[in-house]
Order: structure tokens, then C-alpha cells, then sequence
């Protein structure tokens, strides 16, 4: 299985790390004798993991040497406005691109006119994109999200990890180095020529927006890759590894488990770092662009023994995900604390403003949040920096919530206690169909443009997204 190279950075200050990174096309072999065309950071899919030490600050330059424009958002960052990848933010390409002299122009969809953000701050070739210190340790991770067209360049690879430390976490016995891997778990689909199979109207990801009719509810393909790899197999010792899992997939939705493993899951952290304290999970149920922080032990095992990860919603191709085989008895001085980290739980008052956010279709088959598709110049919601509000979602299909520059604790899901999977500060939050999850939203004190929106890339693309500001 492979693992995504850490990058270095191109020079360090005293408080800042600055890194390169070229969004290029590149053909890789993901199965074997195959060739697969991508567009790539670095040209690799996954793309290069960014490493954010305690108290660093980062600038990544992003160079876009694609056909396309492209905007780079750090899901799940504390992130300055004009850092965080905002859909009309574009980093165009060097060749003179469509309808884009000089201002974005978004393409027309079905109930959503075209139209013009002129606060959009659009670049030619590269960008800086500047993330100061993050406020908690957690898996992090950076992909594409222009303006209608983030399913499919995310689909062709346009992903990467990037992980944030911090000092309490730093200071555990968590398991370290080579047993600390991160998990980029994503399903594809191929054609027999092996290139990826995505069904865009537009396969050039130029003009038109979209894709065909039979995916609009969201796109999913019938190869589990991991890491980029098909149903990868990894060679552990008998001891505990620490697995940052990630569901980069466009659309599916999974609920992992461990076949011939008594153990399960010890969950230590979600999307924005660990959790108070660890808690034992038989399955994990893991949406679009979540993340599980988990440790597994494989110190009871023999070796020789073989550990299936499996997918408990998927059916023939798509029930496995990758194999552990235990490879090298080993001594190991890692351990589990009781107590991960210090959080302090919300409780909602009657000062805190409130809100409710619904998630449905449209008559035209467009996806839209409180009877409105995107529109930069509409603020659905203007928050003070800083402050804690109050949101409900209300959902009339499967949709996963993601809000950026916020972090959110779930109050209750349908007037009942938060389900098994959402402790913790997080960044997305699963809403079931008919469901009313309530939602308490820290909002950063970086102030400026925001966006919130379903993470099913697909409806994300049609138009379920929002503008939020942080005033
Ligand atoms: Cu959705």
C-alpha cells in the first residue's frame, strides 16, 4: 500500500514554512498494466501530505500547469478568507481560457443562471495560499473546489493530506512514525483503457457543468482505492497502528469494519483532532470528506494472519477496501491514554443566534440550501468572528454538511442525543435523509467571504452551497 510522500518545504523562516506545489497532468499505473491519465499536486494522486508543526505558519504556492482553472481549499483549516479557496477564487491557466478575459464568469445550470462574481480575486498561473497556525491538531486535508466543477477534478486526483500537530497531541504515547498512516479512502470508476470513468456532460471541464442524468444523486465507481491504490494490502507488525482515515470519495458513503479481528476500532479523533477520550467502535460510518482518527492493535495477531478493512454498504467490488497482513512480531511501546485531549463541550444558550438551513432539490433537478442555488452575492448567513451560533439542518435526502473556517460540535440529532459518530469538533456532519440535526457552530475570528455547503460533490457542484460572512 502505498503512502503519500511527506513534502519538504522549499525554505523555512522563523515561523513560516513555505512549500511549492505544480497541479499538473500526469498518467500514473493504478491498475496494474494500466494506464491512467490524472491531474495531479505534483502529479500524483494522492497528492504530496503537508506536515503543519505547533505554532508554524505555511504558505503553499500553487502553480496550476492544468487546462483548467483551479482553487485549493484546506478542508477543515482555520484559514484566512483569501486563502481558502473560494469557488470563483480561480488560479487560471497559462492558456487563454474560455469566457475568462479578466472576470470569472460561472457557467449556466439547471435553476441557476450564469453569472459574474466581481469579488472574486482571480490569479493567472499561481497563487500563495497562507494558513496560519492551526488552533488544533487534526487530519487535514487540501482539494480542489472551483466553481461547479470540483466533483470532477477531485475525481481525476486533485487531493492531498495535509496534517496539523499540536502540542498535546504531540506529547501521548500515540502510536508514531511508521505506524501513524493516513488513509485517503476514495472509490473510481475505470473505462478499459484505464483511464478514469467519470460521467461529466463536458468531459473537457471547460464550458458546460454537470453530469449525466443517471448520477446527479452523486457519482460512485466500483474500485475502492486507497492511497490510491486498488484494494491495497499492508504489511504490519503486532503492534498498534494509528490510521487517519479520510473518505475523499465524491458521493459513498462507508461503514468500515475489521473482518477476522476481535478488536474493532479504538477511536481517538474526528475532524478536528482527538477526542476528550478514546471510544471503542465496532463499525465506523464514515461520509464524504470525514475523517476518523482510529488506532488498531494488531499485538493480538499472528503473523501470518490477515485482516480484511471492509465496506458493510458496499456489495461485490465495492464490500472490500483494503487487507492488513501481519508480517513481523514486534515489541511496542505505544499505548492508548484515557484521556486524549482537553475539549470543552458547548452547551447552547438562548443568546446564541439561531438558524435553520434546509437541504432539497429543486424543480429542476438542482440542489439547493433554503430555496436558493449559490450565489456569491447573497449571504445566506452574517456572523460575527468569533461567535457560536445555533444551526439546524434539515435534510430531505443523505447529504453531508461542511462549513469552512468553523468548527462545529453536534447538539442532537431529531431532538434525541448525538449519534456514535459525532463526538468531537468537526468540520462535516452527516444529515440523513428527513433528518434535523442540530448543530452548534464556532465561527473563526478570521473574518471575510466563507462557504457552506453538502460535501457530495456532486450537489456541491449543482449549486447546494452557500455564502456565509464572518464579520
Ligand atoms: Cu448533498
Amino acid at each position: 500500500m502505498p503512502v503519500p510522500q511527506q513534502l519538504e518545504p522549499t525554505r523555512r523562516t522563523s515561523d513560516t514554512d513555505y512549500y511549492e506545489i505544480v497541479q499538473s497532468p500526469a498518467t500514473v499505473e493504478i491498475i496494474p498494466g494500466l494506464r491512467t491519465p490524472i491531474m495531479g499536486y505534483n502529479g500524483t494522486f494522492p497528492g504530496p501530505t503537508i506536515v503543519q508543526n505547533p505554532g508554524r505558519r505555511v504558505v503553499v504556492t500553487h502553480k496550476n500547469a492544468l487546462s483548467v482553472p483551479t482553487v485549493v481549499h484546506l478542508h477543515g483549516g482555520t484559514t484566512p478568507d483569501d486563502s481558502d479557496g473560494y469557488p470563483t477564487d480561480f488560479v487560471l491557466p497559462a492558456q487563454t481560457y474560455g469566457t475568462f478575459p479578466t472576470m470569472p464568469a460561472m457557467p449556466a445550470m439547471p435553476g441557476m443562471p450564469a453569472m459574474s462574481d466581481p469579488d472574486a480575486v482571480v490569479t493567472r498561473m499561481q497563487r500563495d495560499y497562507t494558513y496560519p497556525p492551526q488552533p488544533r491538531a487534526g487530519t487535514l486535508w487540501y482539494h480542489d473546489h472551483r466553481m461547479a466543477f470540483t466533483g470532477p477534478s477531485v475525481y481525476r486526483g486533485l487531493a492531498g493530506f495535509h496534517i496539523a500537530h499540536d502540542t498535546e497531541e504531540q506529547a501521548l504515547p500515540l502510536p508514531r512514525g511508521a505506524r501513524d498512516v493516513p488513509l485517503m479512502i476514495a472509490d473510481r470508476a475505470f473505462a478499459s483503457d484505464g483511464s478514469f470513468m467519470y460521467p461529466a456532460i463536458d468531459p473537457t471541464m471547460r464550458t458546460t457543468p454537470g453530469v449525466d442524468k443517471p448520477w446527479v444523486n452523486g457519482v460512485m465507481g466500483d474500485v475502492i482505492l486507497v492511497n490510491g491504490a486498488p484494494w491495497p494490502v499492508m504489511k504490519v507488525d503486532t503492534a498498534r497502528y494509528r490510521f487517519r482515515i479520510l473518505n475523499a470519495s465524491n458521493a459513498r458513503t462507508y461503514q468500515l469494519a475489521l473482518q477476522n479481528s476481535s478488536q474493532g476500532f479504538t477511536q481517538i479523533g474526528t475532524d478536528h483532532g482527538l477526542l476528550p477520550a478514546p471510544l471503542h467502535q465496532d463499525t465506523v460510518v464514515i461520509a464524504p470528506a470525514e475523517r476518523f482518527d482510529v488506532v488498531v492493535d494488531f499485538s493480538g495477531h499472528k503473523v501470518g494472519d490477515e485482516i480484511t478493512l471492509v465496506n458493510r454498504l458496499g456489495s461485490d467490488s465495492t464490500a472490500a477496501v483494503m487487507h492488513f497482513v501481519v508480517a513481523r512480531a514486534t515489541k511496542d511501546s505505544s499505548s492508548i491514554p484515557s484521556t486524549l485531549s482537553r475539549t470543552s463541550p458547548i452547551t447552547p444558550s438562548g443568546s446564541m443566534t439561531r438558524r435553520t438551513m434546509k437541504f432539497h432539490r429543486g424543480g429542476q433537478g438542482e440542489w439547493l440550501i433554503n430555496d436558493q442555488a449559490f450565489d456569491p452575492s447573497v449571504s445566506q448567513a452574517d456572523v460575527p468572528a468569533g461567535s457560536t451560533e445555533i444551526w439546524t439542518i434539515i435534510s430531505d435526502f443523505h447529504h453531508p454538511f461542511h462549513i469552512h473556517n468553523a468548527t462545529v460540535q453536534v447538539i442532537s440529532r431529531d431532538g434525541k442525543a448525538p449519534g456514535r459518530y459525532d463526538q468531537g469538533w468537526k468540520d462535516t456532519v452527516f444529515v440523513n435523509k428527513g433528518e434535523k440535526v442540530q448543530l452548534a457552530i464556532r465561527f473563526s475570528d478570521l473574518k471575510g467571504r466563507f462557504v457552506f455547503h453538502c460535501h457530495n460533490l456532486e450537489h456541491e457542484d449543482m449549486a447546494m452551497m452557500a455564502t456565509f460572512r464572518i464579520t
